[in-house]
């Protein structure tokens, strides 16, 4: 027990003088990763340390809550779904569970302080980069534990409980960042942890710029009459979007509207059910499963798929994963989806041309993936265009 706290206490004391906020490091921005680096030495034996004495007493909890109290005062934040965590005043070494999250701590201007990822953190670059803890469903503790976290960063919306259960019995600090349902509540988490990570300045300009570039794509979209999509999350089984979730927001925003209307988030649909509906256009992310143009190209010869009017036309978009992860870059998504559902409201405007990786294609089903092909306009808005299902089973009698 005395071993667990010298662990942590001379961890903590011997990068305490060393300690930058997030908003200074923005400004020296050279450095911190060599200052990690030569802390991973020693954060690695302290954390080897840390684990044995788990692997023997199964009673730690207790004892690290005894050795946070001896440790220097930090401050207490309230996380996302109301738990205490108790973090150092300055945050130094996070640890990320989610790519949502990573995304966000790089946005803030964070990267240098972010001590490792998981293996699906690929955005930014330097997000692949760093030490992998596993993945967000299965991260490996031992992995955390060794990367001396003074923050892990969770989310409700892939990771588990029992994750966050094991990392608060070891007593590492877990920031819990809700699972967002809508763009806006994205936009807030990004606020929120702003404010954890001490760069509250950071995460108000990008809050607002996001919004921003929202409300100007709300104004070009005026008056466009709602694509009908088929949002397809997972094609074994076929899992698409539930109306409360985030992505189901993003394509509403994007001047889409999903074609499955259900309260159950992440909902397993019937092919049967999708050749009724007959969704206009089919929306994929991109490796989510792999290599997504591999699915499709297998999908077009398999029953249902093959009846499917989208299919035949080829009115396929594939948008970047980032549509996938509820952080800043997703508004990049949505506005590129928004250019593939409805090219006309963009006549006048290039893509553009800084690609920050989170762009679309579109291509004919069966004309060559080269030559882009167009979307039809929409057609003007029906008296029940807002009723998905009514007007589905009208397309499908
Ligand atoms: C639906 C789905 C999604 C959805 C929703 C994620 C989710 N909540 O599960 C969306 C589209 C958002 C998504 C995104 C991604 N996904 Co996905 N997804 C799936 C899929 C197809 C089904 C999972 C499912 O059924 N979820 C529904 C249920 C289980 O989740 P839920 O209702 O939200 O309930 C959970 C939470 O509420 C949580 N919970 C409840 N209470 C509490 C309390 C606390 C404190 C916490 C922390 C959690 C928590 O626990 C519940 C159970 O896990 C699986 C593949 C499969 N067939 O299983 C891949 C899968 C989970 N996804 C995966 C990946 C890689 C991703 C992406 C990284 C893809 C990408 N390239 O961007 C992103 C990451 C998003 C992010 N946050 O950054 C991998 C994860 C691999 C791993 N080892 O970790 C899987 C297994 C696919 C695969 N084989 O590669 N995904």
């Amino acid at each position: 027990m005395r071993l667990v706290f010298l662990a942590r206490f001379f961890y903590f004391c011997s990068r305490k003088s060393k300690t930058m906020p997030f908003e200074t490091i923005l400004r020296a921005p050279n450095g911190v990763d060599a200052e990690i680096r030569k802390h991973r030495h020693t954060a690695f034996s302290a954390g080897i340390v840390l684990l044995f004495l788990i692997s023997c007493d199964g009673s730690i909890a207790g004892q690290t809550s005894a050795a946070h109290a001896a440790l220097p005062r930090g401050r207490e934040l309230t996380d996302d779904i109301g738990r205490r965590v108790q973090i150092p005043q300055e945050v130094d070494r996070v640890v990320s569970l989610a790519p949502n999250l990573t995304e966000i701590v790089f946005a803030l201007g964070g990267g240098n302080h972010l001590a490792g990822d998981t293996d699906f953190c690929d955005y930014p670059a330097e997000a692949a980069q760093k030490p992998h803890v596993g993945g967000p469903v299965n991260p490996n503790l031992e992995e955390i534990v060794a990367l001396m976290p003074d923050l892990v960063l969770a989310t409700k919306s892939i990771n588990r409980r029992e994750t966050v259960n094991a990392l608060d019995h070891i007593g590492l600090p877990v920031y819990v960042v809700t699972d967002p349902h809508s763009v806006e509540e994205m936009i807030t988490s990004v606020e929120h942890l702003g404010s954890a990570l001490g760069a509250e300045k950071s995460a108000a300009t990008l809050a607002d710029d996001l919004r921003e570039r929202l409300a100007e794509l709300d104004r070009r979209l005026a008056g466009a009459a709602p694509r009908r999509v088929l949002f397809v999350v997972w094609t074994e089984p076929m899992i698409s979007i539930g109306r409360d979730t985030f992505i189901a927001d993003a394509l509403r925003r994007a001047g889409g509207r999903s074609v499955v209307e259900t309260k159950a988030e992440w909902p397993h649909v019937s092919m049967e059910e999708i050749v009724r509906l007959q969704p206009e256009v089919l929306v994929f992310a991109s490796a989510h499963a792999g290599d997504t143009q591999r699915d499709i190209d297998a999908l077009r010869t398999r029953p249902g798929w093959r009846n499917l009017d989208a299919m035949k036309h080829g009115n396929i978009v594939v948008v970047s994963d980032a549509i996938n992860r509820p952080a800043p870059r997703m508004v990049e998504a949505i506005e590129r989806l928004a250019r593939a559902l409805h090219p006309e409201a963009f006549a006048s405007r290039a893509v553009p041309s800084v690609d920050s990786g989170a762009g679309f294609s579109l291509w004919g089903f069966e004309s060559a993936r080269s030559k882009p092909h167009r979307l039809k306009p929409a057609p003007p808005p029906t008296a029940d265009s807002n009723s998905i299902i009514e007007e589905a089973c009208a397309c499908a009698r």
